[in-house]
Formats: structure tokens, C-alpha cells, sequence
């Protein structure tokens, strides 16, 4: 047997790896908790009361990738996973990386033309789902011009994938692979055109669980993770799987609506320590809390990404609950978080500094670095980051070049290096000239005690010139009133540079979102 080895240092700024040639990196993530004595310890918990140990875990993993081997899947052959977070996500993902088969986690929400073209795109060989989203996928494979030699319903009354893979042997020599071979792909909607693939290596996740989940966060095998945002998102990916399997850390699970009470009911009974959520979900949590009260003592960290976070939301978070939310900024490209606040290092407002292991440089109009505070486009460079998009080289040659990541965000760095998030470059607006940042403007008025989400795009005025104009949602829809939007107007003229205030305010129940939390500004525009 190959040993599918890796030795890890750890330099100043982030973690150098050494593999051996052969390298599958579910060795480390699954099968080294078996040679470290953890069998017996629990890997998952899911809010329905079932529990996996790392020993069940692995032989199901196991299974798994034989299974899909005797069905016929071959190394390098690509495997779509539309599947809820439960167990099973975990023996899918793990098992056909150990068999080399590619995992393609997609978000469960989308609809059968999504499908259609991502199974066309990725030249898919399988396609598992939960009978849940049967209504979607069934039309897709139809539409779709590739065809799936294996389609599988993985729960229901029939096909149990459980009790299917309960004949495969629970031994699997891992394929050898390499550690910068495709590992698993990650499709990524932008806020225009067809989702794009991006291509992760076997290296990846080992990169981020080390740089970001150990030295970042300090997540360690006494911890219990708990993600409200879902496994197919690469957010809850790290945040569910990745980090607590590095660790051996215990992982809860929740298949439903992330809402207020779904997600406080589940810290109150499972008692994570870390707790992973976005800024919408933190700003409805809050109005919650006003009238509930809920018992958070386990938690350690809260976690934010996805998008900014207003300050206004973590100063709430605390005095409510005296825990801090750490902001960090992450994408599909690059995996994880790469600019990170730190439970010892935080600057209200920003997106932190950089995590161990990545670097950042700030662009110009011209293409070349800004001066330090001067706003522009940001670049990453990290060893977490898609070698490309898959069947994609146009949008691959436009977003990655030379080991850096175009990631599409304005930012700037403070005196103090902290990063400071401005907006979506397509985002951002220009008001008399100067460039403004919608999320500066947001932060203030969600300050407002009446508001509890607010979006904000450029809009012609009568002389055809852009303004800034306010969406807003009221947690109260009734406090609707000229009175109302004088105070909000108030509110912008004294907290922002003159020329931010927003000329209009719209009044809305909710906000275009993306499946992952993201207010669709370009919807509103
Ligand atoms: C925006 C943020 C400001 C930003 C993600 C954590 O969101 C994730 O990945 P996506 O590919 O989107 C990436 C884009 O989202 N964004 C994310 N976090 C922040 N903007 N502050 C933040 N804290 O525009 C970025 O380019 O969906 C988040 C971990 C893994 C992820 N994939």
C-alpha cells in the first residue's frame, strides 16, 4: 500500500507541506483518526438524533467509493452530489475521493436549467440527490444533452444509499492520487451568467483547516461545529466537514430552513462551540433575541462571511449575548477565508487581516498597487486557490493569472493592515465623481433601531446623474412614514460624507437573496 503521506511545518506566515508523490487526501482527513485512536469518538451529530463515529464514518466512506466503483465510476470521472446536510453528504464526498472519483457538491436550491447546465458542464458520470429535489434534477437529466450512466435518489422508500452500499466491502485502498490532482469542483453562480466550476486539489482543504481552522480560529478535537450555512457552499463546507474532520472534532447537522428559532433551538440542544452564520441570519437572530431568550453558553466563536458584516449588527451581538462575531471575507475560488478577524486581533468594520498562508495585493484603474488607504481592486495569492474553471478558459484566463485570484472586491487596508471591505466592484458607485461604497452606506442605516436589512445601489437623478437609493426592509413594515424616512435621511447626513446620502428610500417586505445569503444588489439596480 502506498502511504499516502504528508509532513506538515509550520513557517511564519502559514503552513508548508511536503507530500509524498502518491497523496489522497482523504488518508488524512478520514482514515488517520483510525491510526490516531478515534474510532469511538463522534464525528457526527445530526439534529434528528442520529450520531457517527469516526470508526462508522470511515467504514461507510469506505463502502461508498466501492460501491461506485462496482457501479462502474472510474478515477477522474465526475460525480454530482445534490444532497442535504446529513451523514450521507459525508460518505458521497469521501468515498468517491478515495475511489478518485470527483465530488461536485451543488447548492440545493437552484432549478432544473441550473441542473441542466451543470450536469452538461462538468461532464458529469453520476448524479446523486435527495428525493427532495427530484422535482428539479428529473427534468434537468432530461433536458441535459450528457447523460448519467448513474442517477440515485439516495433516500426513499426503494434506494436507501445505506442500505444500498451495506454489501460493499468496508476496505478501500485509496486511488493514488496526487496532491495537485482535481480533488472536487465547486460551482460558483456570479451575480450574471452560467455558474462556473471552480477546480480543487487534493491539497486544498488541507490548506485551509490548517491555515484558517487551526491557526485562525484554534478549532481543535474538543470542539463542536455547527454551520448554518449548508455543505454545498463552500462556507459550510470548511465550516461542517473540513475543519471538525481535521480536528476530530464532533460536526452538528441540521437539514432544514436555517431560520431564528430552527438554529437557536439547535445551539441550545447540540452545544456547539463555534458557531458559523451570515449577517442576515446574525440581523434576524437579533430581532429574535428581543423577544426569546436562548441559552448560547456553549458557544466560544461566532463566525461571519459571505458578506460584510455592519458593525452595527456586532455591537448588538455582543451587548445581547457578550460574544464577539469575527468577520472574515472567503470565496469558492479560493475556498475558504483568506482576510480574517482574530478572537485576540479585531477591527469593528473591517474584514480583518490576512490569514497565514495568503497574500493580498490592491489594485488601481492602472493596474498597479494603490497607495496604502487608497480603495481598489483586491487580489489573493494562496495555496488554497482553483487551479481553474472547469471547461471554462475564458473566465479562467480573466479571473486567475499568474497564481493570483481576481476575486471582483473593492477594498482597502488600513494603517494598521486591517482590510476594509467597500463592495462588489460592479457594486460600487461613483457620486459626483468619487467612487461609493454601497455597504459604508447599508452599515448606517441598519443602525437605524426600525431597520432590519438594507441594500443600496446607484440610481440616475433628473439630471441624470447616479445617487445612492435605499432598499429597505422594517422589522415592523407598520413604521413605514415620512417621518420614518426623515430620520433615516437625518441619520446618513450626520454619520457619512455629504455626498452619500441616499436621495431615495424604497420600502420592501424583503430583499432579492442569493441561496447563500447575498443581497443581489445588480436585481435592484
Ligand atoms: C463576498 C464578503 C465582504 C465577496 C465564502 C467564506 O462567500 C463565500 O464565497 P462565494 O464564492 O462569494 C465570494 C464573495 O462574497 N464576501 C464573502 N465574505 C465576505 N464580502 N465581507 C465578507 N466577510 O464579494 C467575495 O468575493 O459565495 C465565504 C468562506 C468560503 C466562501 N466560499
Amino acid at each position: 500500500m502506498k502511504n499516502h503521506n504528508v509532513s506538515i511545518t509550520e513557517a511564519q506566515d502559514g503552513f508548508e507541506f511536503e507530500f509524498s508523490d502518491v497523496f489522497n487526501v482523504a488518508v488524512s482527513f478520514i482514515d488517520r483518526h483510525l491510526t490516531e485512536g478515534r474510532s469511538d469518538r463522534i464525528a457526527i451529530r445530526t439534529t434528528s438524533g442520529e450520531e457517527v463515529t469516526y470508526g462508522e464514518l470511515a467504514a461507510n466512506v469506505n463502502r461508498c467509493g466501492n460501491f461506485f466503483k462496482s457501479s462502474g465510476l472510474t478515477k477522474g470521472n465526475r460525480l454530482i452530489m445534490v444532497v442535504k446536510d446529513c451523514p450521507e453528504f459525508f460518505y458521497i464526498f469521501w468515498g468517491s475521493i478515495k475511489a478518485g472519483i470527483i465530488p461536485i457538491p451543488i447548492n440545493t436550491l437552484l432549478r432544473a436549467k441550473d441542473y441542466r447546465f451543470i450536469i452538461d458542464n462538468s461532464e458529469c458520470s453520476a448524479v446523486l440527490y435527495s428525493p427532495e429535489y427530484k422535482s428539479e434534477i428529473e427534468p434537468a437529466l432530461k433536458m441535459a444533452q450528457n447523460s448519467p450512466a448513474l442517477s440515485i435518489s439516495i433516500q426513499g422508500e426503494e434506494k436507501d444509499l445505506v442500505q444500498l452500499i451495506q454489501k460493499s466491502p468496508a476496505d478501500l485502498e485509496a486511488a493514488e492520487t496526487h496532491a495537485d490532482d482535481e480533488c472536487f469542483f465547486l460551482y460558483s453562480s456570479g451575480s450574471t451568467g452560467n455558474p462556473k466550476g471552480a477546480v480543487h486539489c487534493h491539497k486544498d482543504m488541507m490548506y485551509t483547516s490548517l491555515n484558517y481552522g487551526v491557526k485562525t480560529l484554534g478549532i481543535n478535537e474538543n470542539d463542536v461545529t455547527f454551520s448554518a450555512a449548508k455543505l454545498f457552499f463552500a462556507y459550510g463546507l470548511g465550516n461542517g466537514m473540513h475543519f471538525p474532520l481535521w480536528a476530530g472534532a464532533t460536526t452538528i447537522l441540521f437539514d432544514g430552513r436555517p431560520t431564528p428559532d430552527t438554529i437557536f433551538d439547535a445551539i441550545e440542544k447540540f452545544k456547539p462551540t463555534i458557531y458559523f452564520g451570515v449577517p442576515t441570519l446574525y440581523g434576524a437572530q437579533l430581532l429574535n433575541m428581543e423577544e426569546k431568550t436562548w441559552d448560547l453558553s456553549s458557544i466560544r466563536t461566532c463566525v461571519s462571511a459571505g458578506e460584510a458584516l455592519p458593525p452595527d449588527l456586532f455591537r448588538r451581538w455582543q451587548e445581547k449575548t457578550d460574544l464577539i462575531i469575527l468577520d472574515g471575507i472567503g470565496s469558492t475560488e479560493i475556498l475558504h477565508i483568506f482576510i480574517s478577524n482574530r478572537s485576540d486581533d479585531y477591527c469593528l468594520g473591517s474584514s480583518g487581516r490576512l490569514v497565514p498562508g495568503y497574500q493580498a495585493k490592491i489594485l488601481g484603474d492602472d493596474n498597479n498597487p494603490v497607495k496604502q488607504g487608497d480603495a481598489g481592486k483586491l487580489w489573493i495569492k494562496g495555496g488554497s486557490t482553483a487551479k481553474c474553471y472547469w471547461n471554462n478558459p475564458e473566465k479562467t484566463a480573466a479571473t486567475m493569472q499568474n497564481e493570483w485570484l481576481n476575486t471582483g472586491d473593492t477594498y482597502y487596508q488600513d494603517d494598521n493592515g486591517y482590510y476594509h471591505y467597500c463592495g462588489r466592484n460592479d457594486d460600487m458607485l461613483k457620486v459626483g465623481g468619487i467612487w461609493c461604497s454601497p455597504f459604508e452606506i447599508e452599515a448606517k442605516l441598519i443602525e437605524h433601531p426600525k431597520v432590519l436589512e438594507a441594500a443600496v445601489v446607484g440610481a440616475p437623478d433628473d439630471q441624470n446623474l447616479i445617487k445612492p437609493k435605499a432598499y429597505l426592509v422594517l422589522k415592523n413594515p407598520e413604521d413605514q412614514s415620512e417621518e420614518l424616512e426623515k430620520e433615516l435621511l437625518q441619520l446618513c447626513k450626520k454619520g457619512l460624507a455629504p455626498y452619500k446620502y441616499p436621495r431615495w428610500f424604497i420600502f420592501q417586505e424583503t430583499l432579492p437573496m442569493t441561496a447563500t445569503g447575498k443581497i443581489q444588489r445588480f436585481k435592484l439596480r
